[in-house]
């Protein structure tokens, strides 16, 4: 049905001719397609573009309904890769219109002369691989064949547009549109009665100006989406200044972005700040009419936390129920059944305005779904509504329709591509697809394109793909492939990407949930342009990692592997430590080091609030110890966890652990005791297991004081303080009490032998290093003493002890000493469960709000302590029973 509207696309078949031979053919002539055209000619490739439509533009030269334009600022929405071209070029508006973005792609591919090789006007109708030419053969409707080494689709993600799906739309007698093929001819609404199906980005920029045309419009709403004013106009002046102040740093501080535009993100998180700071934030973000301000300026827990991302998405409704005048069409317009920004949220002029109009009105469609198209017009299952107009704008079938709805693709083996992404897209980088040699896409599904900034990730995708042509024909190879365990790896990452963000939460073109059938999933790259970036240079860094390169007379390369392993966060964490390029904490000595540390906590984001905080101080094996108390907002007494912080027994204290004890506290509904035992060297071994068991005792003992509850205690602790836990359990089994019911064992040191195999696999280069670990045992326990189960309580006697849980991480030299003394818990009867965390390293659990994908591991944590409590293993989100406003505080 789309085409059928296409005025300027009607392309004759003409026939061939001799096979037409280049280097590379690349599909679409849009952003993308034209600068590919021009970097592949300057790397010495023979090219050929192959567009649909008559001229460049891509999708703005198709999407030319009333009011397109781009919703990034158009100094961001730009070439960036010839400066000269960048000061050639002066854009009028802040955000521009449609056909100010196709004059300037018409510039660029004057400036290049890029036309001559391009053949409009014509469709490719099948790619086929041959692999005994290496080549891929196609054929187009117009013109000769091609045959081509290198195969690209520069089609777009938003290119072809979803069929109708509704009853009837052949039987209507009037005017249908689509606001994604609208023709090049004038299309006059005035004096008729018009409808808009469809309210994403399209319709919500096209409603404003055709109610100013029409003698009436009515809007048939599916879903509300939240829309931000443009505020549009001359482009801002602070952007064009900061831009031309440092035109080279404004760029790339864009590359290493998050979205491909150079603000960074907010680090504040909404609960740190007061309901008037969030509002005075918001206000200013809804005066910049900018959705990137929005969508990364307010606070960081935004986009990754439901709570977070509440508090933005009410204070948008309260905006529109000031805008509306009518309250039911007010409340018919407020989104409320997904995340703000989990499903593209749209920039408006005078939007929600255009609804106190006498000739607008609104149809909630989940109230009454459109039935039928009639002759006359639309029908709902309340009512039926005239109209001479009909404006789908419907959307598209996203990412993955502009590729293999446009013409059958098959790779090697007689593969193809529609069914090989039957059940959802799968790429390696969202560039390549394993199966498919020498065939790319630019922005394809599995690269950040439509959550960025579509012309920075653009030319960060064409510069891979043409460095990596030249560089492959530099080195005599023909075809480069991606490997099947490259590409399951790259879809466990963007597994894990989507489980930091709240897009998997939003029925969307993004999971494409849009199209009836289609297999859902979130398609886009959500981790971010930078982290992209740079993991796309790890790519090549590592020896062109997961592809298989073939050449003349047999040469291969082969470098298997999945490129990202780690949890997205922790390989952010990990990046940012090795950026500030720190001594080893090793080499500053034991006070120069726990200056160190508390300097690092000191920048850290603050705790959450709990219940109550109190300090005080206990008596240990050898004097009195301090101690943090941790108190849920809950109604007590509650059960009580003895908690001992990490530090290899050299750094920390009581407080060192404090998030992670606040989140704790709240999720498991318990008090949390975190105990600042002695440390070495001035303390060495036993001190600590003295203290831990010393100050365990006296817990247990003082449960009811402490406003507990009386009976069995619990232990944990993280790293060197897990060590401390298990001793204290061995001791207490020993020595006639305290009781004991569960011990929650996080990274533990059990053991001082420092060969097994995670310490060689990990030994640098996941904070915790092999080096750091041996001058903690050094700072710690003299040599002889080692085997003393009480620093390597591995080594002691294991039957009888409490229930355990024990966390290990896969990127941690501790991992296997975890895992070893787990076994052997369970080989001496003590029940236990060991948790192997994949993609964390050993601080990943107490890097609370830091390393946000360490939630699900602390919710099986606090699961299972309050199993060892008794109580009903959910764990709970900490703000059941918390006082709004009161800080919570009683230190
Ligand atoms: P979108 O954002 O996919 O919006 C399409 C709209 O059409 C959306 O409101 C849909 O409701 C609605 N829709 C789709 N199919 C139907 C049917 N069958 N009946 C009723 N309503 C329907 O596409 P746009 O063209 O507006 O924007 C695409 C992107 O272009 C945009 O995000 C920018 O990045 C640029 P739903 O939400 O599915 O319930």
């Amino acid at each position: 049905m789309p085409d059928a509207m296409v005025a300027d696309s009607a392309s004759t078949a003409t026939s061939g001719g001799a096979t037409q031979e280049v280097d590379v053919a690349v599909v679409g002539a849009g952003f993308a397609g034209l600068y590919l055209l021009h970097r592949l000619r300057k790397a010495g490739f023979t090219a050929l573009v192959i567009e649909e439509a008559g001229d460049v533009g891509g999708t703005w030269y198709w999407n030319r309904y009333p009011g397109a334009r781009c919703d990034i600022q158009t100094v961001d929405y730009s070439y960036t890769f010839d400066p000269e071209l960048e000061s050639a070029w002066k854009w009028s508006e802040k955000y521009a219109t449609q056909p100010e973005i196709l004059r300037y792609l018409g510039f660029v591919a004057d400036r290049y002369d890029l036309r001559r090789d391009i053949r409009f006007h014509t469709r490719i109708k099948a790619a086929t691989w041959d692999q005994a030419a290496e080549r891929w053969q196609l054929t187009t409707d117009h013109g000769a064949a091609i045959s081509c080494r290198h195969y690209i689709m520069a089609t777009g993600c938003l290119s072809a547009p979803k069929p109708p799906e509704i009853e009837g739309v052949k039987d209507f007698k009037g005017e249908i549109y689509f606001t994604g093929r609208w023709p090049h001819h004038e299309v006059k609404l005035a004096g008729k009665r018009v409808a808009v199906i469809g309210t994403g980005s399209s319709g919500i920029q096209a409603i404003p100006l055709i109610a100013e045309q029409a003698a009436h419009l009515t809007v048939f709403q599916r879903t509300p989406n939240f829309a931000l004013p443009a505020h549009n106009g001359p482009p801002l002046l602070d952007r064009v200044a900061a831009l031309e102040s440092d035109r080279a740093g404004y760029r790339e501080q864009a590359r290493w972005s998050m979205v491909g535009v150079p603000w960074p993100p907010a680090s504040v998180v909404s609960w740190q700040l007061s309901d008037a700071e969030r509002r005075e934030r918001f206000e200013k973000a809804w005066a910049a009419g900018d959705l990137v301000h929005m969508l990364t300026q307010l606070w960081a827990d935004q986009g990754v936390d439901v709570d977070g991302n509440a508090l933005v998405a009410e204070l948008i409704r309260e905006k529109i129920r000031a805008a509306v005048k009518d309250p039911e069409t007010a409340a018919a317009l407020s989104p409320n059944d997904h995340p703000f920004g989990s499903k593209r949220p749209c920039l408006d002029t005078n939007y929600y305005a255009t609804y106190n109009r006498p000739n607008v009105s609104h149809v909630n469609l989940r109230q009454e779904p459109i039935t039928s198209i009639t002759a006359s017009g639309i029908k709902t299952g309340k009512r039926s509504f005239d109209v001479d107009v009909i404006v789908f704008a419907t959307g598209f079938d996203a990412m993955t329709g502009a590729i293999t709805a446009v013409h059958p693709i098959t790779g090697r083996d007689g593969q193809s591509l529609s069914q090989v992404w039957a059940n959802g897209p799968q790429s390696y980088l969202g560039l390549t697809v394993a199966g498919f040699p020498n065939l790319f896409m630019i922005t394809g599904p599995g690269s950040p394109s439509v959550l960025s900034n579509m012309a920075v990730s653009i030319e960060q995708h064409v510069d891979w793909v043409v460095e990596r042509l030249a560089a492959m024909r530099d080195a005599g190879f023909s075809t480069i492939e991606a490997t099947a365990a490259a590409q399951a790896g790259w879809a466990q990452h963007m597994a894990d990407c989507s489980t930091l963000t709240l897009h998997r939460l939003a029925n969307t073109w993004y999971t494409g949930a849009n199209v009836p059938g289609k297999a859902q999933g979130v398609m886009p790259y959500t981790g971010g342009v930078g982290p992209y970036r740079s993991i796309c240079n790890e790519v090549v860094g590592r020896g062109m990692l997961g592809f298989r390169l073939t050449g003349a007379n047999g040469a291969q390369q082969c470098n298997d592997g999945e490129v990202v392993r780690l949890q997205p966060d922790v390989r952010l964490v990990l990046n940012m430590l090795a950026d500030m390029k720190l001594p080893p904490i090793e080499s500053m000595g034991a006070d120069g080091a726990r200056a160190f540390v508390a300097q690092f906590n000191a920048g850290r984001p603050a705790g959450r609030l709990v219940g109550e905080i109190v300090d005080g101080s206990l008596p240990g094996a050898d004097g009195p110890l301090p101690y943090r108390l941790y108190r849920p907002a809950t109604p007590g007494p509650h059960p009580v966890v003895v908690y001992f912080h990490g530090g290899g027994w050299v750094l920390g204290d009581e407080q060192s652990d404090d998030p992670f004890c606040r989140d704790m506290c709240r999720r498991t509904g318990m008090i949390f005791v975190s105990v600042g035992y002695r440390h070495g060297p001035e303390h060495p071994f036993p001190a600590a297991a003295e203290d831990g068991y010393a100050a365990a005792k006296w817990i247990a003992e003082h449960a009811a004081d402490l406003g507990g509850r009386p009976g069995p205690v619990m232990v944990a602790g993280w790293s060197a303080g897990g060590n401390i836990a298990a001793v204290t359990c061995q001791l207490a089994r020993d020595r006639g009490g305290p009781a004991i019911s569960g011990q929650l064992l996080v990274c533990p040191v059990t053991d001082c032998d420092l060969d097994r195999p995670s310490y060689r696999e990990n030994a640098e280069g996941y904070f915790l290093t092999k080096s750091l670990m041996a001058w903690f045992w050094d700072m710690y326990c003299p040599p002889g003493d080692r085997t003393d189960p009480r620093a390597s309580p591995l080594r002691g006697k294991l039957s009888g002890l409490p229930q355990a849980f024990v966390v290990t991480c896969e990127f941690d030299p501790l991992r296997d000493e975890g895992i070893a003394y787990a076994q052997a818990l369970a080989a001496a009867g003590v029940p236990v469960e060991q948790f192997n965390a994949r993609g964390q390293m050993h601080s990943s659990y107490t890097m609370v709000d830091v390393v946000i994908t360490g939630v699900s591991g602390r919710v099986q944590m606090a699961e299972a302590l309050r199993r060892f409590a008794g109580l009903t293993p959910e764990s709970r989100s900490g703000d059941e029973g918390a006082r709004p406003g009161s800080d919570g505080l009683a230190a």
